[in-house]
């Protein structure tokens, strides 16, 4: 359910259940939930891209898994996000290794939020991001509540969640939800490459660098440049920083081991 490939350091994770537009069973949930651990724990890995095969991203959860007109009970669906949605995130927040997004094609639900929550998100034109989730008289979850109304501000992410209607690629980007819109035809490849590029960079810095953005959410100004002292103080240590310098000195391009 998600095919895994690592090439020039390059982790991809394809969610591959195109038939039900890549939504998220429990199998495909444990798979890419496996791939973003492996790239914890792989030193080889030093980025990492998500897509989606088919035409679309990812239709958020698996909604034919459960069917009330057969009566079963109400699932917990409280304990279906701290099972599957909520791990998956925190590794994606956690993990010190940019990870990129190429949105293909429809983004709804969970599949809008888990692409809103990777680092650097490209999205072809064609693609939609939709808050799915009043639709069916759900909240916003994976993290929606959070980075919406971080990014958008409070009121286009009331809007966008109680009216759930469809942002155009090139709205999201022009709103600063994500980082580009590209043609159809080139998203991959340029998703790729900008994978490819992050993968031969500084990634102990670029990692650093992700979690002092993140933490600033919840810090002040102070309590950021205390952590920006400490995280500049092992930057100042690394091999990458000490290699970064010497090839600006040689005026020669940098050869990164991302430690
Ligand atoms: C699907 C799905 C899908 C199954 C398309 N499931 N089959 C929820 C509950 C539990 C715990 C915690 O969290 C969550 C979080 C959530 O993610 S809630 C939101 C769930 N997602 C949605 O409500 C989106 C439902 N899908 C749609 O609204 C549409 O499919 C979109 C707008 C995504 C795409 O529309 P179209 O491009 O017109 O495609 P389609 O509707 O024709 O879908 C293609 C096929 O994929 C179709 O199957 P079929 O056999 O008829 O060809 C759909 O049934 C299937 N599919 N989404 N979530």
């Amino acid at each position: 359910t998600v095919l895994v490939e690592l090439a020039d350091g390059v982790l991809s994770l394809t969610l591959n259940r195109p038939e039900k537009l890549n939504s998220f069973n429990e199998e495909m949930h444990m798979a890419l939930r496996a791939g973003i651990q492996r790239a914890h724990d792989d030193v080889t890995v030093r980025a990492v891209l998500i897509t989606g095969s088919g035409r679309g991203f990812c239709a958020g959860q698996d909604l034919g898994d459960r069917d009330p007109r057969k009566g079963t009970p109400a699932p917990d669906l409280g304990n279906t996000l701290e099972t599957f949605y909520n791990p998956t995130l925190r590794l994606i927040r956690a993990l010190n290794k940019p990870v990129i997004c190429a949105v293909n094609g429809v983004a709804a639900g969970a599949g809008a939020n888990i692409a809103i929550a990777c680092d650097i998100v490209f999205a072809a034109k064609s693609a939609r991001f939709i808050q799915a989730f009043s639709k069916i008289g759900l909240i916003p979850d994976a993290g929606g509540t959070f980075n919406l109304t971080r990014i958008l501000g409070e009121p286009r992410a009331k809007a966008l969640t109680m009216l759930a209607e469809p942002l155009s690629a090139e709205d999201a980007a022009s709103w600063g939800l994500i980082w580009k819109a590209v043609d159809d035809e080139t998203l991959l490849d340029e998703a790729l490459a900008t994978a490819r590029k992050l993968a031969k960079g500084a990634t102990f810095g670029l990692g650093l660098t992700k979690q002092l953005i993140q933490a600033s959410a919840t810090n002040s100004l102070d309590q950021q440049l205390d952590l920006e002292r400490d995280a500049q103080q092992k930057a100042g240590k690394s091999a990458d920083y000490a290699e970064g310098v010497t090839a600006f000195l040689e005026k020669r391009a940098a050869e990164f081991k991302g430690k």
